[in-house]
């Protein structure tokens, strides 16, 4: 008998061997070094590191697939800007391993399933095109003409194009991007569900409200110019490395660095820059001037704390607010502060679990200072009130003038390397009417104007079969998206399930009646076409679109791009339907910057731009105080605290990343700076609440949520005592996502909840 879908799509509950050390004190340095040497030599064949190293993040090389953090014009090594996790990243992508025919024939799809994520990465490329026939154990090899007419026939044979769902992952270059929307709407629908959704999504729901643009304001170049720095949600050590030598450049122009986080992160705290040898000699740079070990989803409650103090002194001595900004630039000033008025500061600090010492240093930096840049991630996007959290910030900023001026501003710092790319070229379920007209314009179909399905609904639309073809342009949905049993459920009722992918992953193993995997060329290698080796274009946190080429040969004459991928199925799709002329993009990916620079802003002369210069910037409003939102000025905006409240056995639960993980791809076992070591079931604890409960270090428990009257359950975790507020707990992503509740999401955006799961511990 086959498993069931919930089986095979939750991670295998059983233990590696678990080792823990005390969190080091530094990071990055010469292990770094090591530990990327260690893992490069193991997976790739020694020319292609070196190809590698030479053209990643280089002008005229490729795009580093790792994070969407941008390059320094200046001062490149000539080796490239080194970065752990983006040769982690390529070592993963340019394995010399691949898998085809012969793997499938060998191992059943459910035994597959039985694989530790860690394993199914491990086992190679994807090679071939592959077909999961309905009710057969294995996958077979398939031609891509038969793939393309097997996704046309199912697509054309729905009641209604809503009935399909088109995924996309935040690594699609604008190219591919740009078609595969295209392609998506002239079949009829907006389903265009993204990584997004589950990710920025709150940040730019917030920021196009409150500014007028759903991305950051800053540039690098503020970065280095800023005099406080707030890194708040973030774990940049592990998730976005490069970043830190931008905050050692802030710190050595003067600049003070704010760290608000509820885990004492290594990299916040100390770093040594490899790009420097002499820092590696002497040992590093501190990076954090102050640690702010906040509770859980305590944000909110600090920033009004901050809000109150800031209000009181100006009311007392002026000259703590930009009235000038204030006056020209923004609205909603008065009911804000009336209703800032309506909050208690001790109830505010309290709520925030922020001791009264530590908040006046982060009073007194704000007070004194008035270029300030706020940079977050998942630790702010990933609640209910996850829009408060950063609209909140927005109030802050606002109030100090700090915004669309040199050294202050904005910066959410994006996740997948070209998410953000993806949004700007109109994969997007909810896209502005402006940009539907100007597809209508240029191709002449009419777009649907339906609101389509975000990531969570899409999974209730194939849960209720109103939905029931799944295609994912890249990405690992299954293990990706909250409540992990009901999406299983969701997936296997679907009648065909697509998956555009490189390497194997668990969305390949929980499948639709049907499935297909269609292997993809990666970023690092080269693709051949019709006029040449092609060139893309992918745009990073900082709005800066950038070319990029692959240098390795692919690692299997039978992959093609996603480019190539979008072209076949929209021409089996839409063959006689169509006014496009679909084959003829992939020949010539000029042509589909052409048609972008016609419908998208701000990409004027695309071609030219990409190849004369390193990188344009697009434009953006609030960078210079235009702020085109409703009200046509920067809007303060009235957010209240969170209302949830534990009761006695409760824990509040973050689901995180390790240092060793991309999302759902698992490049090792360890988790070197909290000191955890060849085990990913863990969860991290206060200590005293570990005595309240009886626990011991490595003892073995359950953990449960409920939410809304329904249980969820993950089975086999090793407590391990650490330095984290009391009252919450954190676990790794994606061990813990059965326990994330899909109806736990952020308002307006839709975010999933995930880094507020209110759990108990349960004992076996
Ligand atoms: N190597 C590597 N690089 C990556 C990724 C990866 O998995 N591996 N993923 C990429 C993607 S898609 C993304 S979105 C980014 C993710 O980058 P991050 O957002 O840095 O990733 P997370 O591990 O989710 O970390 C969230 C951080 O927020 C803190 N936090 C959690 N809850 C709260 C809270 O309520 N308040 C505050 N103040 N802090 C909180 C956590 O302690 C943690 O330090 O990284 C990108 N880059
Ligand atoms: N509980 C919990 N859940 C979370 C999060 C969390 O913090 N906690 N974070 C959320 C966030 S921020 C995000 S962004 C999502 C990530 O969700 P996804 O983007 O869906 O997941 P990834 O793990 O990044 O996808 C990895 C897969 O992408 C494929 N791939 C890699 N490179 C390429 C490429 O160049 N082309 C193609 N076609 N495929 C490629 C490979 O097959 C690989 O297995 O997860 C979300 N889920
Ligand atoms: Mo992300």
């Amino acid at each position: 008998m086959s498993s069931s879908p919930e089986d095979k799509a939750k991670t295998p509950e059983k233990f590696q061997n678990l080792k823990t050390t005390l969190p080091p004190k530094n990071s990055v340095g010469f292990t770094s070094i090591k530990v990327v040497l260690g893992q490069v030599s193991k997976y790739m064949k020694p020319s292609d590191v070196l190809k590698i190293s030479a053209k990643i993040n280089q002008k005229g090389g490729f795009d580093c697939p790792g994070c969407a953090w941008p390059d320094p014009d200046d001062e490149r090594s000539s080796l490239g800007e080194f970065c752990e996790n983006g040769m982690k990243a390529m070592a993963e992508e340019a394995q010399n391993k691949t898998i085809g025919e012969t793997f499938f024939q060998k191992h059943s799809v459910d035994e597959l399933a039985s694989w530790s994520d860690f394993e199914i990465g491990k086992s190679g490329r994807l090679s071939e095109p592959m077909f999961l026939a309905e009710g057969a154990s294995h996958y077979q090899p398939i031609s891509w003409k038969a793939a393309f007419n097997k996704v046309a026939t199912h697509l054309n044979k729905l009641n209604n194009p809503d009935e399909a769902v088109f995924y996309t992952s935040g690594r699609t270059t604008n190219e591919a991007a740009f078609l595969y929307q295209l392609f998506v709407r002239e079949f009829g629908t907006s389903n265009l569900p993204d990584c997004s959704n589950m990710c920025h999504e709150a940040s730019g729901s917030a920021l196009s409200e409150t500014l007028g643009i759903g991305k950051g304001s800053v540039t690098l170049d503020d970065l280095y110019k800023a005099e406080v720095v707030m890194v708040i949600g973030q774990n940049p050590a592990t998730n976005h490395p490069r970043m830190l030598t931008a905050l050692e450049k802030c710190k050595s122009n003067g600049g003070k660095i704010i760290a608000i986080n509820p885990l004492p992160e290594a990299g916040l705290i100390k770093f040594t820059n490899p790009q420097n040898p002499l820092k590696l000699l002497t040992g590093g740079t501190k990076i954090a001037d102050i640690f702010v070990p906040i509770t859980i989803n305590g944000d909110v409650a600090f920033i009004k704390a901050l809000l109150i103090k800031l209000l009181e002194k100006e009311e007392l001595s002026g000259g703590v607010f930009d009235k000038d900004f204030i006056n020209d630039f923004t609205f909603g000033y008065q009911n804000f502060i009336s209703d800032l008025k309506t909050y208690n500061f001790e109830d505010c600090l309290k709520a925030s679990g922020v001791s009264k010492a530590i908040f006046d240093d982060v009073f007194n930096l704000i007070l004194n200072n008035n270029k300030i840049i706020i940079c977050w991630a998942m630790g702010l996007t990933q609640h209910q009130n996850a829009v408060d959290n950063i609209r909140e910030l927005v109030n802050l900023l606002l109030l100090k003038g700090s915004i669309g001026k040199e050294g202050a501003g904005t910066c959410p710092v994006r996740g997948h390397s070209n998410v953000q790319g993806d949004r700007t070229v109109g994969i997007w379920e909810s896209a502005p009417q402006a940009f539907l007209d100007k597809i209508e314009a240029k191709y002449g179909f009419k777009p649907s104007t339906k609101h389509g399905y975000s990531v969570i609904d899409s999974i209730k639309a194939m849960y209720e079969e109103r939905a029931n073809v799944f295609f994912g342009m890249g990405g690992n949905f299954i293990s990706a998206v909250p409540d992990t049993a009901y999406a299983a459920q969701a997936i296997s009722n679907c009648n065909l399930t697509v998956h555009v992918s490189t390497k194997l992953n668990r969305s390949h193993l929980v499948t639709g009646k049907e499935a297909l995997i269609l292997p993809c060329l990666g970023r690092s290698e080269k693709d051949y076409q019709k006029t040449g080796i092609q060139v893309q274009s992918v745009e990073n946190s900082m709005g800066i679109v950038s070319s990029t080429k692959g240098v390795l040969e692919p690692c299997s004459d039978k992959l093609i791009s996603e480019v190539a991928v979008v072209c076949g199925v929209a021409n089996a799709t839409l063959q006689g339907k169509t006014k496009i002329n679909w084959l003829q993009y992939k020949d010539d990916y000029n042509l589909v910057r052409n048609d972008i620079q016609e419908v998208v802003d701000g990409f004027e002369n695309y071609n030219t731009k990409l190849k004369e210069s390193s990188g344009f910037y697009l434009p953006n409003g609030a960078r210079v105080r235009q702020f085109k939102t409703k009200t046509g000025k920067a809007n303060f905006t009235i957010n209240k605290l969170p209302e949830w409240k534990l009761k006695d056995d409760e824990l509040i639960m973050m689901t995180i990343r390790s240092h060793d993980q991309f999302n759902t791809t698992i490049y090792g076992l360890n988790d070197r700076y909290r000191g955890i070591y060849n085990e990913r079931r863990i969860i991290f604890m206060n200590r005293e609440d570990m005595e309240t409960r009886g626990l011991k270090e490595q003892q073995i428990v359950n953990l449960k949520s409920e939410f809304n009257g329904v249980i969820r359950k993950a089975n086999n975790f090793k407590v391990v005592g650490y330095d984290i507020p009391k009252n919450c707990c954190a676990t790794y992503f994606p061990e813990t996502n059965v326990l994330v509740p899909l109806d736990s999401f952020a308002h307006t955006a839709k975010t999933p909840a995930s880094k507020s799961v209110i759990i108990t511990i349960e004992i076996i």
